[in-house]
């Protein structure tokens, strides 16, 4: 199997599997591509009809996009350490703050870039705002985003905190002292530098 990233490795949902894949110390090899252009190509279209990254392939050629199906065919395949959850409660838990991380917090933050607009770029922006503090609420009492472990929820607001600071203007607020905490502990993991 492989998987198809980008060359440069900035983009975010590219950036969540390869950190899945770090966390899990599998090797998947990767191929690289320029983003917007060699993933919008024709031939790309029969891999991923939305022409977008991350797509892996599998040895008899099937692919599969959207990086949370890619993690969780790779969790089934490889389920130490299980990453989304052992049992009912965890697997929802992880669950409900995954998706608060890709709905609520990723998808504002890359509203606030403004592409859709000042108006909503402000608001979405203040809406990330008021994710960090529920998740600097949250994280007073647990280690993790999603409870005592380490789980996707956790990959998911990393790399939405760090496409924020790098691309559209966020910082780390100096209120938010628990997400700092867990910012700087996300940074000394081994999915980091993936
Ligand atoms: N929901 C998809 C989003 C995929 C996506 O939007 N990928 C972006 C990079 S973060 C991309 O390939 N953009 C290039 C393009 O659309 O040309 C996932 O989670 O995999």
């Amino acid at each position: 199997m492989k998987l198809y990233s980008d060359i440069g490795g900035t983009a975010p949902s590219p950036r969540r599997v390869r950190i899945f894949i770090a966390e899990k110390g599998l090797d998947v090899p990767l191929e690289l591509l320029d983003l917007h252009k060699e993933n919008r190509t024709e031939a790309f279209r029969e891999k991923n009809p939305l022409r977008n990254l991350p797509v892996l392939e599998l040895d008899d050629g099937t692919c599969i996009s959207e990086s949370m199906a890619i993690c969780r065919y790779l969790d089934e395949l490889h389920p130490q350490a299980p990453l989304f959850g052992v049992d009912a409660l965890e697997r929802a838990t992880i669950e409900m703050w995954n998706r608060r991380a890709e709905l609520s917090f990723y998808l504002a933050i890359e509203f606030a870039g403004g592409f859709l607009g000042e108006d909503v770029a402000e608001r979405s922006r203040r809406g990330a705002y008021k994710m960090i503090d529920l998740f600097d609420r949250e994280l007073a009492s647990h280690e993790f985003i999603a409870g005592s472990g380490f789980s996707v929820a956790d990959i998911t607001t990393k790399v939405a905190i760090d496409f924020g600071i790098a691309y559209n203007g966020f910082e780390l607020p100096v209120n938010a002292p628990q997400f700092a905490r867990w910012h700087a502990a996300m940074d000394d993991r081994p999915g980091a530098s993936a």
